[in-house]
């Protein structure tokens, strides 16, 4: 007769186990992509397991990842990055492109066109090509939309900036400064290089992008009539705009028809439109609709604040310009807040603190402008609220 010890008992138990576990799957394959797996691991959960083993699973607002990703829908909106910036910016500009191809770009290949008063060096050139597999156009921009236009007194502007300078004011005496806010206002949306493009994303030379953008922005706008997209809004410096909003008074005393009932001049006035609350969009980053810029009221307006002056004779800045617009022209359900798009702008920054939103970024919440002093936010919010 055999006898079996108890230190020979467990190699045979571990080996008739691991037979039974052979033939069990012999005759009843696993099926990994049938729900049975799903039932083994709930009851597998269920038992004391639990405690030692923690399965996270995706979060319900993730895509479904046996899905296809959204950016394989192939219907892109007809748009493109705009990037004005000088050559001297490269490292700063490479920063961002970075960024902004990591987070969203590199999932959907809109076109960069970038823009300057002087002509890119090939070292931009080149070193940014490397940046993206998307199209890149590289614009000059006219001499007659980077310079005193003839009306202009030069003597007086020089004067006054000078002034303005003495007086402390950010960027107060400094011309090309005056030149890009102009530009920004009024010509770089008929470009002859953004003449072809419906849509723009604005971008700056250093800025941050800290969150994934899994869909697709510019047809977010466009599916839903949208013309202005923007993330931080705040107070601008009084001293840069003293006589832009009686300007645009006026404007709206002439163009009557051109001022829709229904708008959001709320947003940039306390009073009922007597003065201007200094609310603007940060214009650093924008997604808008190229053709509202391109059509009949935005160009009358810009237009009449040339002629006015004050892109010289003061320092209007092309932020305020923009939101008084879109504040004047547009409703509610044509302005947009990018909630979704982390994004920070020295020194300000709009990091998403809604959880399922802060999980695709990598900026931190405790960042976020939206409700300090200097944020327009709250504005916003009275204004927008049904
Ligand atoms: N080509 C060119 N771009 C400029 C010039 N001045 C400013 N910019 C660009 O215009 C944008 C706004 O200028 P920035 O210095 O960032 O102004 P801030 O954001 O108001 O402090 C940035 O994209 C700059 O790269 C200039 O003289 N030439
Ligand atoms: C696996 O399970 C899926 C879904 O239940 C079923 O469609 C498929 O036929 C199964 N495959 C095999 C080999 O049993
Ligand atoms: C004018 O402003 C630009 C920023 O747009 C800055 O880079 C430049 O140094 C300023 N020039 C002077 C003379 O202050
Ligand atoms: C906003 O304006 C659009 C375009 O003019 C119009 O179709 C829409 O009905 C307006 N919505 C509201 C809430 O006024
Ligand atoms: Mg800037």
């Amino acid at each position: 007769m055999v006898t079996i010890t108890s230190s020979q008992l467990r190699p045979l138990l571990l080996s008739t186990l691991v037979i039974a576990c052979l033939f069990y799957l012999y005759a009843f394959p696993l099926n990994w992509s049938s729900g049975s797996t799903k039932t083994a691991h709930v009851d597998q959960s269920a038992s004391s397991a639990e405690q030692l083993v923690v399965v996270s699973e995706p979060h319900p607002n993730l895509p479904d990842p046996s899905l296809p990703p959204a950016w394989h829908n192939t219907t892109r909106a007809n748009a493109a990055f705009v990037i004005l910036t000088r050559n001297k910016e490269l490292d700063d500009v490479r920063w961002t492109m970075r960024q902004l191809e990591a987070r969203f770009n590199h999932k959907f290949n809109y076109p960069y066109v970038f823009l300057n008063d002087e002509p890119f060096t090939e070292e931009f050139k080149e070193l940014t090509r490397g940046m993206t597999n998307a199209k890149i156009q590289y614009g000059i921009i006219p001499h007659g939309h980077w310079s005193y236009p003839e009306w202009i007194d030069v003597d007086k502007a020089t004067a006054l900036r000078e002034q303005m300078g003495r007086e402390g004011v950010i960027y107060g005496d400094n011309l090309s400064y005056r030149h890009m806010c102009r530009f920004e206002s009024g010509f770089f949306f008929r470009h002859p290089l953004m003449l072809e493009y419906d849509y723009y994303w604005r971008v700056e030379p250093s800025v941050d992008f800290y969150c994934d953008i899994d869909y697709d922005p510019f047809l977010y706008m466009k599916e839903n009539k949208m013309k202005y997209g923007w993330t931080i809004s705040l107070f601008e410096y009084e001293s840069t705009v003293r006589t832009l909003w009686p300007t645009v008074k006026n404007f709206m005393k002439e163009y009557p028809d051109l001022i829709p009932e229904n708008n959001l001049i709320d947003f940039v006035t306390n009073d009922g439109g007597d003065t201007y609350n200094m609310c603007h969009f940060w214009s650093n980053f924008e997604i808008a609709d190229l053709n509202w810029l391109r059509g009949p009221a935005y160009l009358r307006y810009f237009e009449y604040l040339d002629r006015a002056g004050g892109f010289f004779y003061e320092r209007w800045g092309d932020a305020p310009v923009h939101s008084i617009a879109a504040a004047i022209f547009l409703n509610k359900t044509e302005v947009h807040f990018f909630d979704d798009i982390g994004y920070r702008h020295n020194p300000f920054t709009h990091c998403p603190t809604r959880r399922e939103l802060q999980k695709k970024c990598h900026c931190n919440a405790d960042d976020n402008f939206d409700y300090s002093a200097y944020s327009c936010m709250r504005r916003w919010e009275e204004v927008t609220r049904d």
